[in-house]
């Protein structure tokens, strides 16, 4: 099981935490601070070249733009997607494929999809930042970003509790609650999982106790507790199980949503897809939807889709050459055309 993550901050935690040592604590604080700022800096910086060179070429009206949050430890399993995005960016742009999505868009046209890099998760980390201060540096990672208009944020995971403060920042930048569109094995609800309030498996508990969306539609459940039920009527949750997905089909091919709220927000979860379709994921839960259902769910969904993230792809389970890399790059790419306009 890969522990390094964990070993290699060890240090700075406890430092943190004892007022034992010689080591002021406002020289740590302080260290922190800089490396935050130099942190925010080069995303802010990033966005508005891109923004700027968008709204330069004029027409965009929405215009998608990849920010990656490398972060596994809140996985309550294997921490692999800390290293998903680079892998789904190399996917994206494989020779192996054209630049063109299946809709028609164009991914080399910077109004379709420019790209301001990863959220230095690790390295912030390294310098014993804790969760609190992580989840609001990518939320504020976010709202740079959204800040460029138009530019809108597709986020590459990371484990599924980036989903929380992605969504948090997304809320509040467009100023009320959003519709979600959840693709998901796993309804990930619980209120708090093995003593994490930030733990993957409880991500869209935060979101919907904090108000940050309307509806929440979970599609590809198959994995699903008490708890998860009863959290889910709680939040009024409309989950969908795969066990009646035959039923369900023709309304979730054709979604209309978002309608009186701020816009739509699909978080797509790779274990949402049968793991014959995508085997590089942590979770392996097989019954789940084929490639083609969940492109027919995004393509025919009516919506102003004003961000997105894609999830949980695990690269140290990836060991078909690289085949669940080129599902998740496919996937944001689809995505990408919907977002852009
Ligand atoms: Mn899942």
């Amino acid at each position: 099981m890969w522990k390094s993550g964990k070993r290699g901050i060890h240090y700075l935690h406890k430092l943190n935490a004892a007022a034992s040592t010689n080591v002021p604590a406002s020289l740590i604080e302080n260290g922190q601070k800089r490396v935050i700022d130099a942190s925010l800096t080069l995303i802010r910086e990033r966005a508005k070249l891109k923004g700027e060179l968008v709204r330069a070429l004029g027409g965009a009206v929405a215009s998608t733009s990849l920010l990656g949050v490398p972060l596994g430890h809140n996985s309550s399993f294997l921490q692999g997607p800390a290293f998903a995005p680079p892998r789904i960016r190399e996917a994206i742009w494989c020779g192996s494929t054209n630049s063109t999505t299946e809709v028609g868009k164009e991914l080399n046209d910077p109004r379709v999809l420019t790209d301001v890099g990863d959220v230095p998760v690790q390295e912030i980390r390294d310098c014993g930042v804790d969760d609190d201060r992580l989840m609001a540096i990518i939320s504020d990672s976010v709202k740079l970003v959204m800040d460029e208009d138009p530019l809108r944020p597709l986020v590459l995971g990371g484990d599924h509790s980036i989903s929380f403060p992605v969504v948090r920042a997304v809320s509040e930048k467009l100023g009320g609650p959003v519709d979600i569109l959840h693709l998901d094995a796993h309804p990930d609800i619980y209120h708090c999982f093995e003593g994490n309030k930030y733990s993957h498996a409880s991500s869209f508990a935060r979101i919907m106790e904090g108000g940050y969306a309307r509806r929440l539609l979970q599609v590809g459940i198959r994995s699903i507790t008490k708890e998860g039920r009863d959290q889910g009527k709680k939040f009024g949750v409309e989950q969908y199980e795969m066990r009646t997905f035959s039923r369900d089909r023709h309304a979730l091919e054709n979604l209309k949503l978002g309608d009186g709220v701020k816009g739509v927000y699909i978080s797509l979860d790779i274990d949402c897809l049968d793991p014959a379709f995508a085997p590089g994921v942590s979770h392996i839960e097989p019954g789940g939807l084929s490639f083609r259902d969940v492109l027919n769910i995004i393509h025919n969904l009516q919506a102003d889709v004003v961000g997105a993230d894609v999830v949980e792809f695990n690269p140290q389970r990836d060991t078909v050459d690289g085949m669940t890399a080129m599902v998740a790059a496919k996937l944001v790419r689809e995505l990408t055309s919907k977002i852009s306009k």
